[in-house]
């Protein structure tokens, strides 16, 4: 396998898995609610305790995780979809007085990843269509312009291209009838290690914890595959941008002098322009957001954001025509 041009020039020492809650998904330009991230050494992913157990031991969960979990106001509605599978509400947000994504967050992620032994590498499910690009708009609107020294893997893509590779089909989820489409949404990939679906979907810790889980199963090749193909988040575009940035720092109470401390590079003017990518990843192109399919499929998203009143026209319209083929050609 060779490695991809910007990939770590030796191999990754930390994985930081995370995971975003959000107001909803694109094109709806989601605010985060939620954040986590579990910082797992190397060492301690090279060698798990593990629980004896039929048919065969189960590695036991990390013992030394570093873990960073918060709450974040979104300043935006959720989409009821959002709201329903999260539980999270923006009432629930007001009433616990909870602050928005200001430099507080920047604080945080900057001294969590500052305790880290680098090379460090954030992990996300579906991390490509979702969470990097999230997280880089959100900090974006901070004026933050680059996260030193860090790295990004998905490991929807690792576990597709690990599938692919050696044909030994150990990740995705072959439902049936044999021959349909291979599942890698997380909790069918913890479906079929665990024999039972995971507790606390859609709960940012919840899902890292699944996540995590997951990725023991075969540790060994994922890291692997993630020091040829770990990418700068630097190169990652973000979802969206919003000319929103002062708005952000200003809305939340509390906020003390800016500080920015290292691995942090801010933009030097004020204002960020007002301009969507729609894509944030134009080279990916093989990657629904297939981890986003759980509850409800793609499809009723997509179709949750056409207004019930132009649904009900189309839906008259094709009536219309229907009834007039019928007319047309009488039996
Ligand atoms: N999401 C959504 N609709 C779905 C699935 C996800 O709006 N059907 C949004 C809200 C979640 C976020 O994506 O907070 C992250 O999804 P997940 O919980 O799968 O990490
Ligand atoms: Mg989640």
């Amino acid at each position: 396998m060779c490695a991809a041009p910007e990939s770590p020039s030796r191999p990754i020492e930390t994985f930081v898995f995370m995971d975003l809650e959000a107001t909803g998904l694109p094109p709806s330009q989601p605010k985060i609610a939620e954040m986590c991230l579990f910082a797992v050494t190397r060492h301690a992913l090279e060698h798990p305790q593990y629980r004896n157990s039929f048919p065969k031991p189960v590695p036991l969960f990390p013992r030394l995780v570093d873990k960073l979990c918060v709450c974040i106001n979104p300043d935006k509605p959720f989409t009821p979809i959002a709201s329903s599978i999260t539980g999270l509400t923006n009432e629930a947000f007001a009433r616990n007085k909870k602050q928005s994504f200001n430099l507080h967050i920047l604080q945080m992620i900057a001294a969590f990843f500052s305790r880290q032994h680098p090379p460090i590498c954030l992990v996300a499910h579906n991390g490509c269509g979702y969470d990097f690009p999230l997280l880089k708009a959100e900090l974006c609107m901070l004026g933050l312009l680059a996260l030193e020294e860090i790295y990004c893997a998905d490991t929807i893509k690792a576990m597709k291209a690990l599938d692919n590779e050696n044909q030994l089909h150990q990740f995705g989820y072959q439902p049936n009838p044999p021959g349909s489409r291979k599942k890698y949404a997380l909790h069918d990939l913890y479906f079929k290690f665990y024999k039972v679906y995971p507790l606390n979907s859609h709960n940012a810790e919840g899902d890292v914890i699944t996540l995590i889980s997951v990725f023991q199963q075969r540790a060994r090749d994922l890291m692997c595959w993630m020091d040829s193909n770990a990418r700068p988040f630097n190169t990652v575009k973000a979802m969206y941008k919003e000319n929103e940035r002062d708005a952000c720092i200003s809305k939340t109470p509390g906020n003390t002098q800016p500080f920015y401390p290292n691995r942090l590079q801010m933009h030097s003017q004020q204002k960020v322009a007002t301009t969507r990518s729609p894509n944030p990843f134009p080279e990916d192109d093989d990657e629904p957001a297939d981890n986003h399919i759980p509850l409800n499929n793609r499809m009723t998203d997509e179709l949750f954001i056409i207004p019930d009143e132009i649904k009900m026209i189309l839906v008259l319209f094709l009536g219309l025509i229907i009834a007039w083929i019928a007319l047309k050609n009488p039996v």
